[in-house]
C-alpha cells in the first residue's frame, strides 16, 4: 500500500500540462521541451530566415564549417552568411538554439544558391510533330537579361509531366533565344549568333515526344516555383477530359486559365501536320491566347532565331 501511494505521488510530481502549446512541469513550472525550428528559408542568397516556437538565443552558428560570431535572441531571425553564395552553390547551415530553461536544440541545414536573376521569358516557338529532320523543339524567348539557370520547361503540372528539361546557368541578354531539343539530341549545340543576339541549343533529354494532338507546354521561373508562360494546344476534336483529350492536358489548363495565363480557346493542333510549327507572333506579344500566335511551314520555322510571319497558307 505504502509503495502504491509513493508510486502515484511520484507520478504527479513527473507529469506534465500543456500551457500554451508548450510542456511545463506542473510542480515546478519549467519548461523541459527542446526548442523546435518551425520554419527556414534562405533570403537572397545571403541569409537565413529561421523561425522558433519560442524565444530562444542562437549560438554556434556555423556556415560551411566557419563559426559565425554572433549571439542572437528572439523567435524571429535574419542569420547573414557574411556572403552571398552563387547560384547552383550548395552550403550547409547549422545553429544550434538554446531556452531559457537551457533547452537546446541543433539544426542543420542545407541549402542551394537560387537565381536571382531570373528574366521575363516566353514559349517563342513550338514543334510538337517532330521529324528525323524537324525533330520535337521548344524555343524560349528572353525578353531581358539575366540567367536561365533553373528555369524549367514541363508538359504538365508538376508531378503530371511526362518531362521536366531545367535550364542550365547560361547568362541571357534581351532577345536571346534557347532551343530545347525534347527527344531527339541536336547533332550541333553550336550557339547560334543572329546579328548579335544568340540562340542556345539544349538537349532536353525526354524519352517521350511531346504530344501532337492534345498538350500544354509550361514555363516555369523554377522548379515548382511560379509559372512564367504557357501554351494550350487541342485538336478540338476529342470528346475526353472536357475536350482537352486527357487529364494530363485538361489539369494544367485549367490552371493556366485560372491563373490567368491562358483566355480563349486553345491553339489548334489540327492545322499543325509534321511540317509545320507553332510560332509566336514576331516581337513577342503576350495576351495569353492563341491570337498570340500562328501556324507556319517547317521550312518558314526560325529555331534558335527571332520569329518571322510568315503563316502557312493552305
Ligand atoms: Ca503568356
Ligand atoms: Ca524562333
Amino acid at each position: 500500500m505504502r509503495l502504491l501511494i509513493i508510486a502515484i505521488f511520484s507520478a504527479l510530481l513527473t507529469s506534465c500540462i500543456a500551457q500554451a502549446g508548450r510542456i511545463y512541469d506542473a510542480f515546478l513550472g519549467k519548461d523541459k521541451e527542446m526548442p523546435k525550428l518551425l520554419k527556414y528559408e534562405m533570403v537572397n542568397n545571403n541569409a537565413m530566415r529561421l523561425v522558433y516556437d519560442e524565444d530562444v538565443t542562437l549560438t554556434n552558428i556555423i556556415f560551411n564549417g566557419l563559426p559565425l560570431d554572433y549571439s542572437m535572441h528572439g523567435t524571429i531571425f535574419i542569420v547573414p552568411f557574411g556572403t552571398t553564395i552563387k547560384r547552383g552553390e550548395s552550403i550547409i547551415f547549422s545553429v544550434t538554439a538554446e531556452d531559457a530553461a537551457g533547452n537546446s536544440s541543433k539544426a542543420s541545414i542545407a541549402a542551394t544558391g537560387k537565381n536571382t536573376e531570373i528574366p521575363e521569358a516566353l514559349i517563342n516557338e513550338v514543334s510538337i510533330k517532330g521529324t528525323k529532320e524537324a525533330p520535337d523543339r521548344v524555343e524560349i524567348l528572353f525578353l531581358e537579361s539575366g540567367s536561365m539557370a533553373g528555369m524549367a520547361v514541363t508538359d504538365g503540372l508538376w508531378g503530371e509531366e511526362n518531362h521536366a528539361v531545367i535550364l542550365p546557368d547560361i547568362t541571357v541578354k534581351q532577345g536571346d533565344v534557347a532551343v530545347i531539343y525534347w527527344d531527339n539530341e541536336p547533332e550541333n549545340t553550336d550557339t547560334i549568333d543572329n546579328f548579335g543576339k544568340k540562340g542556345y541549343i539544349i538537349s532536353g533529354k525526354s524519352e517521350k515526344t511531346l504530344s501532337g494532338t492534345n498538350g500544354t507546354i509550361l514555363l516555369w521561373n523554377e522548379r515548382n516555383g511560379e509559372i512564367a508562360d504557357g501554351i494550350i494546344y487541342t485538336t478540338g476534336e476529342s470528346d475526353l477530359a472536357d475536350g482537352y483529350g486527357n487529364n494530363r492536358t485538361k489539369n494544367a489548363a485549367q490552371y493556366l486559365l485560372r491563373k490567368g495565363e491562358w483566355e480563349g480557346e486553345p491553339i489548334s493542333s489540327a492545322l499543325v501536320t509534321a511540317s509545320r510549327v507553332i510560332a509566336r507572333l514576331p516581337g513577342g506579344p503576350d495576351n495569353n491566347s492563341a491570337a498570340d500566335f500562328f501556324i507556319t511551314a517547317a521550312r518558314a520555322s526560325t529555331f534558335g532565331k527571332e520569329n518571322n510571319f510568315i503563316p502557312y497558307e493552305e
